[in-house]
């Protein structure tokens, strides 16, 4: 998954992509602001380039070959991670999708603030696509950026769905040699017991789902009289059975780019090549401290959304987060390690530009006994902040929950029994997001990116936000896309065990 900048310049004819002159450009746009939403409007803000991009995308039951062991799983395009999708801002994307998967299936376009329509949340934008069935998207991408996409169903990410969506920007320095997209996953899909598995031994237990099947659930079975401290967090006291900030499923692998560690992806590169690392966490339960053996990493982007430059040895990244980095790259053979936080195991890579012995498979670069950088420590880009503003209103997100039973909450509530967040169009809403529990919540908001800290304030861009036990983050939002839009747990099983709610614009 990595190209040169001249692959990647001549690689855009090759991908699928049909470039075509559409009709419809800035101009037209203009006219229309203002009025009702029209289908290839996505928000209030942004220009279009008059470019078409048609892809075509399959999920369907494929094979993967995971370091020598061959699993079933479900994947787009018969490969984990699926491939790359890739455009400019500003193009209109056309992408026929096919569900050859024996379920209903969906796919949300992580990161993008597009039309509400095409956002793909079945029951909310989007109807779902029957087994079988095909769904024509159709949405012009707004904001470059590294972002990416999975379904929006069920438990179908934690098995192989998912894959980048790289939305480059016109106005990039390209201050970089070398590309490389890495991709984060815990895998337990045909090597340990399946994602729905592991949340109904998860909800039958109110304990932590083992995948080795040892029968540890019989010890943990004694945590359920803890269920009664569900406004605290059930996780608070755990003292010693599990990393508080672990996560509830214990993964059988860790892989980059689809890859475990004994058959570790090897990018090839010259010393003194700039590297730029755009990296996504796609796991569904798992925390990472990212570092790469030997280097300093210097962070430029987070969620697709520029930053002030920050150097660090590693860097802390949540579910469904993104953060790139470059790195000028010395003369020899180094790991890019993922520590999954609070487990066992890690995921890795190897930078290659020298000859040599490559580090053993468990060998943990140093630089990940230092201190992650964290999104809160980031300071935003010059010209990436919301327009300062007073909020005209702050809603809080209380976040808490409970092992047993195994029930995650935003605002005391499951999904089911949510009431909506609210906004009006043009506003600037403060959201308070309190974290009453023991675990770190990555909280995803649809259709939108908010800055973390308050509007026109030094905090970045960010649509996912990693918030730490017991934290509160105020994060402020401009009402830009209409529609009804969903905000969530982005680890999968609280969002799964009712960690989501909805915000909807009013008048
Ligand atoms: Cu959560």
């Amino acid at each position: 998954m990595s190209l040169t900048r001249r692959q990647f310049v001549t690689g855009l004819a090759g991908t699928g992509a049909i470039v075509a002159g559409a009709s419809v450009g800035a101009s037209r746009l203009l006219q229309q602001r203002g009025g009702t939403p029209i289908p290839l409007v996505t928000s209030d803000l942004h220009a279009m380039t008059g470019k078409l991009r048609n892809f075509s995308l399959v999920a369907a039951p494929t094979k993967v070959d995971l370091g020598g062991t061959v699993v079933e799983t479900w994947a787009y395009g018969n490969r984990v991670p699926g491939p790359v999708l890739r455009a400019t801002a500003g193009d209109r994307i056309k992408v026929a999708f096919h569900n050859q998967l024996p379920a209903p299936t969906s796919v949300h376009w992580h990161g993008l603030a597009i039309r509400n329509d095409m956002d793909g949340v079945p029951g909310v934008t989007t109807p779902p696509t029957a087994a079988g069935g095909r769904f024509n998207f159709d949405f012009v991408v707004p904001d470059p950026g590294t972002h990416w996409f999975h379904p929006h169903t069920g438990l179908q990410m934690d098995r192989g769905l998912y894959a980048p969506f790289i939305i480059d920007d016109p106005r990039e320095p390209g201050a970089y040699d070398r590309e490389w997209i890495v991709v984060l996953d815990d895998w337990t899909d045909g090597v340990g017991p399946s994602p729905e598995q592991n949340l109904a031994r998860l909800q039958a237990d109110g304990g932590p789902a083992h995948g080795n099947g040892d029968g540890m659930m019989g010890g943990m079975g004694g945590m359920g009289g803890m269920g009664g401290m569900g406004g605290m967090g059930g996780m608070g006291g755990m003292g010693g059975m599990m990393s508080a900030d672990g996560g509830d499923v214990s993964y059988p692998l860790f892989l980059i780019n689809g890859r475990p560690t004994n058959d570790p992806e090897v990018l090839a590169a010259k010393p003194g090549q700039r590297l730029r690392v755009r990296m996504i966490n796609a796991s569904a339960d798992t925390i990472y401290n990212v570092a790469l053996g030997d280097h300093t990493l210097t962070v430029t982007h987070s969620d697709g959304y520029p930053v002030q430059p920050a150097l660090t040895k590693s860097i802390r990244i949540g579910m469904g987060e993104r953060y790139d980095f470059t790195v000028t790259l010395k003369d020899g053979v180094y790991p890019l390690v993922a520590a999954p936080v609070g487990k066992t195991g890690l995921a890795r890579a190897l930078v290659r530009t020298a000859a040599g012995a490559a580090p053993g498979a468990s060998a943990q670069p140093r630089e990940l006994d230092s201190d992650p950088l964290t999104a809160d420590r980031l300071r935003v880009a010059p010209g990436a902040a919301l327009p300062a503003r007073d909020p005209s209103s702050t809603q809080e997100l209380i976040l808490s929950g409970s092992m047993a039973p195994y029930v995650w909450t935003i605002n005391g509530a499951t999904y089911e029994h949510a009431s909506p967040l609210t906004i009006r169009r043009g506003e600037t809403g403060r959201f308070l997001i309190r974290n009453l529990s023991m675990m770190s919540h990555p909280m995803h908001f649809h259709g939108h990116t908010f800055q973390l800290g308050g509007a026109g304030g030094t905090g970045p861009r960010k649509d996912t936000v990693l918030v730490p036990p017991m934290a509160a983050f105020p994060i402020d939002l401009k009402a830009d896309n209409p529609g009804r839009w969903m905000v969530h747990c982005h680890n999968i099983y609280h969002a799964e065990a009712g960690m989501m709610t909805r915000l909807d614009y009013v008048s």
